[in-house]
């Protein structure tokens, strides 16, 4: 527990000026709530901030991507006093392009982020892994250190960030330091009933016709009955017109079964496949299978790849792994 590091962290961004904001590739929630709410809070406080995504968002946080985000475009990295990396645990996950990641650990990194398996691969880093969220962790250091004027919008992204890290205040890093930081931010007016609105109840037809498909054909159960799994097929994907960057929460049809440990979903990616896990206990870490996945991640939700054209080879590595963990304990 690192009780500090926010305070530190407020004292760093009141004390330094002229700073990009990036986040991980394939951005959660976490991911960009931060990365919209502090960029919204140091403009809104006269700060010379930019802030980069390579592509557009996925469709659900459309409506909350602040004015003057770089989208597309690759910034200038040399023209910036630090690069503040938001809840990536390793630079190779950064989300920018390819030139750009050989080149970026000889910039001024700043690391902020709450995985427990962070890499420390900034020149500062502020990492405290009892967060539920990194967005908690940037809130607690621009109210409580900063003083700074965090307005509705900068609010809302925040607590977006909370809300999807814990799984709507249902996961078990939902902790009272949590609910604290949702409160203040309801206090400054963030708009948490549309945060509710847009993250869990405006699912496109689409998705939930699939969601349908995939449950009733496509899951597949292991280790009586403690890990269930599913292949998420680029053919379903596109005859239900959804695009893959859109199924953030698909894992939890899987995750929602009675007696289910551990959930996983597969599905394609470039030369290989994703790897994408939860367990609902602590006893059973997906961490430690992201690992030996070339991948990694928080005890609770993880993820992997591995590199072939074979998908039963995918789920036979990883049943393997998951039947080693689930009876192991
Ligand atoms: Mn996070």
């Amino acid at each position: 527990m690192a009780p500090n590091i926010s305070s530190e962290l407020g004292e760093f961004i009141r004390g330094n000026d002229n700073f990009l904001l990036l986040t991980h590739e394939k951005p959660d929630g976490d991911a960009l709530g931060s990365l919209f709410g502090l960029f919204t809070v140091l403009r809104e406080n006269g700060k010379k901030a930019d802030a980069f995504l390579p592509e557009q968002p996925p469709m659900r946080y459309a409506s909350f991507v602040p004015d003057g985000i770089m989208i597309g475009t690759s910034p200038e990295l040399g023209s910036y006093s630090w690069i503040l990396c938001l809840d990536t645990s390793l630079p190779d996950r950064l989300g920018v392009d390819k030139s750009a990641k050989e080149k970026i650990t000889s910039c001024p990194l700043v690391n902020i982020d709450h995985h427990p398996d962070n890499k420390l691969f900034g020149r500062a880093n502020f990492i405290n892994s009892e967060s539920a969220a990194t967005a908690e962790i940037i809130f607690r250091a621009l109210n409580d250190s900063c003083e700074m004027r965090i307005s509705r919008k900068a609010a809302t992204a925040l607590l977006i960030g909370i809300v999807m890290d814990t799984g709507g205040f249902r996961f078990d890093n939902t902790k009272t330091s949590t609910f604290n930081a949702a409160s203040d931010l309801l206090a400054l007016d963030a708009d948490y009933p549309r945060i509710i609105n847009t993250m869990f109840f405006s699912q496109p037809l689409g998705f939930v016709r699939m969601s349908a498909e995939l449950i009733l054909n496509h899951v597949r159960m292991a280790c009586s009955g403690r890990y269930a799994w599913m292949y998420l097929s680029d053919e379903i994907l596109k005859r239900h017109g959804v695009d893959k960057k859109d199924t953030e929460m698909l894992i939890d049809s899987l995750r929602q079964i009675e007696g289910v440990e551990i959930a996983v979903v597969f599905y394609r990616k470039d030369d290989g496949f994703k790897i994408s896990m939860r367990s609902k206990n602590k006893k059973y870490s997906v961490a430690k299978i992201a690992r030996i996945l070339n991948g990694g991640g928080h005890e609770l939700a993880a993820g992997g790849f591995m590199k072939t054209d074979n998908i039963s080879e995918v789920e036979n590595k990883v049943l393997s792994h998951v039947t080693g963990i689930l009876e192991e304990n």
